[in-house]
């Protein structure tokens, strides 16, 4: 029997054990991770949603065996819960698109921090989302959105019951890939099916627990909505923990902050209680939002804990 050569395609979705591909004419293949892949380390989400792989194509009613990830540009990952690993929720993704509900639930300024450093660090393009706009209007969110404007952050508003901004949002997301990513229930695989109405995707659904271990298993799932465009559906994250930050590296990921790299008196301050630090400086004399310090002392305890 002779080998075929290995093809590339991307990967739209991965369940226990195998992959579900999409190669460049955008035809589905299935395909198992060859047996050697995962070597060097035992977790099993080497591949992700997103990433552009090598396969080798098998007869037909078998399994393509992926040979080989290709290098990934732009990432969304976190900590895997209760293990030191990196989690990719996305890769090779564009944009990171943060949704949070207006209300019910309530937006939560830490967390969307949160997805800003990863966004960051990632090397990805963020934008905000609040949905939900019917049950609590935007101007009742000013005073939570005030430093995300200082911060230049994109924001558009929306209700699955009113409409909104998805006729602005539509060619921000032409010709790219996108990732979805916010709390569960806020309205994320309503407004992709507003967006783009052959999606179909299903609503309601919570994110998956494991049986034992309570925690969640991040389905993500890729849909091709024209050439060139994908949108990356997450069920929803709760918690988002880091991967590879510490006290010294935090600020230079964190948004507003990254500019007082290097500044302070110490160079390893972490903008605490050290003398002459800048950041505090810009704190006090308004420079920097206090929402944005608060955030900022929120990540670090946690990754000091
Ligand atoms: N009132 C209101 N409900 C919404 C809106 N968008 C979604 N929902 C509801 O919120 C629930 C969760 O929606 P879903 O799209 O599955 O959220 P996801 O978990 O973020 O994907 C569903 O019951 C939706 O009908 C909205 O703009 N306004
Ligand atoms: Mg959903
Ligand atoms: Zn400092």
């Amino acid at each position: 029997m002779t080998l075929s050569p290995l093809l590339q395609a991307q990967v739209r979705k991965r369940t226990k054990g195998f992959y579900y591909l999409l190669t460049p004419e955008g035809r589905a293949v299935e395909a198992k991770a060859k047996g050697n892949l995962f070597q060097k380390s035992k977790y099993d989400n080497q591949i992700a949603v997103g990433d552009r792989v090598l396969y080798q194509p098998q007869a037909a009613g078998q399994m393509g065996l992926i040979h080989e990830i290709l290098p990934r540009q732009g990432v969304l990952s976190r900590a895997r819960v209760g293990i030191e690993a990196e989690q990719v929720i996305a890769a090779n993704v564009d944009q990171l698109v943060i949704v949070q509900a207006a209300t019910q639930p309530e937006p939560k300024a830490n967390f969307l921090f949160r997805l800003l450093v990863a966004a960051n660090r990632g090397e990805v393009a963020p934008l905000l989302i609040l949905t939900k706009t019917d049950l609590l209007a935007p101007v009742a969110l000013e005073n939570f959105l005030t430093p995300f404007k200082e911060l230049k952050l994109p924001i558009y508003f929306t209700s699955n019951r009113q409409g909104g901004d998805e006729e602005a949002l539509r060619p921000l997301l032409e010709g790219k890939t996108s990732v979805i990513s916010g709390p569960s229930g806020v309205g994320k695989s309503s407004l992709l099916n507003r967006l783009y109405s052959g999606l179909n995707i299903k609503v309601g659904e919570v994110s998956q627990k494991t049986q034992k271990g309570g925690h969640t298993t991040t389905l993500a799932e890729l849909h091709l909505v024209a050439p060139g465009t994908a949108v990356i559906d997450t069920p929803g994250v709760r918690e988002f923990g880091f991967w590879g930050l510490n006290a010294q590296n935090l600020y230079e990921y964190f948004p507003g902050l990254e500019v007082y790299q290097g500044l302070c008196r110490h160079r390893n301050c972490r903008h605490l209680s050290e003398p002459d630090c800048r950041v505090k400086q810009a704190l006090a004399s308004e420079k920097i939002h206090p929402a944005i310090y608060r955030a900022y002392q929120d990540i670090l305890t946690d990754l000091e804990g």
